[in-house]
């Protein structure tokens, strides 16, 4: 099962009658006022770009925080909009939240506290009680809606990632014929870090709500058992990773998520690419510059992705190989995210200082070491750049998995190009192929630069080839068909046996 239209087979023949409701934070159309006008886009993400085509086929329901200046007004007065804008085939419902309970649940519980507890990457999280509150309160809100999406018929609700933790307990109680999973797209940390959760009963018994509950890596899952084990009620099954608590039972499953490969070969092979290529070569200036060899890094701007360290890499390597100056250029694309919290902005500020330090220190004439875009481009100008690049830079200190890694090597469909990965990423299981690198040793980001570019190209083809296949097998729709079959197995309540329970309940 590995293409879309198995995909949306499966879910035809297997979901039929049975509502399919989605929910994640970040909505997956969203509407804006631009120029007295409302607009409609898809913000990009991996997570959206999974889901839409399984809810295109399935006709349900997407229950997403509006967050768009013109959202109000482009769904009705219950939150519904159908999408998408130009063939609707399902419906999205709005979730509104005010500034406070955004600020609080979404920025400070979920990305303060969270984020930073299960990544490991030495950023100390904030718990404030009221972020706490917050959360409770932004999940119940959440939940109000899908109970009432779910109505009285046979409903599978798959919930996306860490901002909603207590969503699934909330759920059970209130409908426990709803079969419920969740996906938890960030690290599950160890139990000992973990311990320092203040509220840890509730968001696990909040998850433990879940019959199945989704991490990237085994390893994850190995540490949220364990994490159960010596923290709250429950018997826990090592041997069939499950956990019963009062009587019900979470089956606890690795599902390592992907792209869409065949979307990246089509674009990277389409006769269209080669323009938007010629254009990265004139914005960069490269023929002017002598530029000869290129690197790129892509990530949103977050301290989880090693960006420092990776510039220091770079910085190190230019110390160690002179004979490269004015022939290697390396681009940074940061797309700003998060910026209300006072870590993103000091992230910001010393990634400024650190291009602006590095380029003072090695630039000659026309040829300047970093090029640093702060700015969003879309995913057509990301695979050009893609297939410009002979070597693509991923230094997480900490990552579930990491999608950029993957889609550099989708779009290298002419089978060239090199990977450094950190082997802190999920990604790095899947990529034995790659230049792995302890993304906190600078020293192994230059050598590994070094080996990028040095490599051999007989030896270079061959890994991106074997990484090449790692993905196109494991593409996006291999993961939510995996999930989806693994719900499947759950016993689903049929049609007539629903409509005795009462949503207020
Ligand atoms: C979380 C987990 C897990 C970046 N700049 C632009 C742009 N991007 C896109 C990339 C990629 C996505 O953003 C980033 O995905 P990652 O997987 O690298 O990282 P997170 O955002 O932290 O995602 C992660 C993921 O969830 C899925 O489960 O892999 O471990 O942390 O797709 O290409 N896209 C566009 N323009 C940009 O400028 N269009």
């Amino acid at each position: 099962m590995s293409t879309k239209a198995q995909l949306q087979e499966l879910i035809q023949t297997e979901l039929r009658g049975i509502k399919f409701i989605v929910v994640s934070n970040r909505e997956p159309y969203i509407h804006n006022w631009k120029d007295g006008r409302i607009q409609c886009s898809q913000p990009a993400s991996g997570l959206a770009s999974a889901i839409d085509p399984i809810l295109r086929a399935s006709g349900g329901v997407w229950v997403a925080h509006g967050s768009g200046s013109a959202d109000v007004e482009a769904a009705d007065a219950s939150g519904r909009v159908a999408v998408p804008p130009e063939n609707p085939s399902y419906t999205l419902r709005r979730v509104w939240l005010d500034k406070k309970l955004e600020r609080e649940y979404y920025y400070g519980l979920a990305n303060e506290g969270l984020w930073p507890l299960c990544h490991i990457a030495f950023n100390r999280p904030v718990f404030r009680p009221q972020d706490w509150e917050s959360y409770r309160t932004a999940n119940a809100l959440f939940a109000d809606a899908v109970l009432e999406e779910a109505g009285d018929g046979p409903a599978v609700v798959f919930i996306q990632d860490y901002h909603f933790g207590l969503l699934p307990r909330m759920l059970k109680d209130r409908n426990p014929k709803l079969i419920v999973a969740q996906f938890w797209h960030i690290p599950w940390p160890n139990r000992e870090t973990f311990r320092a959760f203040p509220w840890k009963e509730e968001l696990l018994d909040g998850l433990l709500g879940n019959d199945l509950l989704g991490f990237h890596l085994r390893y994850h899952c190995t540490n949220f058992l364990d994490t159960i084990d010596r923290s709250i009620e429950g018997l826990v099954n090592t041997e069939h990773f499950d956990v019963t608590r009062k009587g019900r039972v979470t089956v606890v499953r690795p599902f390592p998520i992907s792209i869409d490969f065949d979307e990246h070969v089509q674009d990277a092979t389409s006769s269209a690419i080669e323009e938007e290529v010629e254009r990265w070569r004139q914005r960069l200036r490269m023929r002017q510059s002598g530029v000869e060899l290129l690197g790129i890094g892509i990530d949103r701007i977050d301290y989880t992705k090693g960006i420092p360290n990776r510039l220091l890499g770079l910085d190190l390597f230019l110390e160690q190989h002179p004979e490269y100056h004015g022939r290697v250029q390396f681009v940074q694309i940061g797309v700003p995210s998060r910026i209300q919290i006072g870590q993103y902005q000091a992230l910001n500020d010393e990634l400024d200082r650190l291009v602006e330090k590095i380029n003072l220190k090695w630039a000659t004439g026309n040829w300047t070491p970093i090029v640093f875009f702060k700015e969003y481009f879309d995913q057509h100008q990301l695979i050009a750049l893609h297939k410009l690049a002979q070597f693509c830079v991923v230094t997480s200190l900490h990552d579930g998995m990491n999608l950029v890694a993957k889609e550099y090597v989708a779009s290298r469909a002419d089978g060239d190009g090199a990977l450094i990965l950190s082997r802190f990423t999920g990604a790095a299981r899947e990529f034995p192929d790659a230049l792995l690198v302890n993304p906190f040793g600078i020293g192994e980001i230059a050598d590994a630069i070094t080996s990028a570019i040095e490599m051999n190209p007989e030896e270079r083809r061959k890994r991106m080839e074997r990484m090449r296949r790692a993905v196109k097998d494991n593409n996006v729709y291999h993961w939510a068909a995996k999930i989806l079959s693994a719900l499947l197995k759950f016993e689903l309540p049929a049609p007539d046996t629903i409509g005795e329970f009462d949503p207020e309940h």
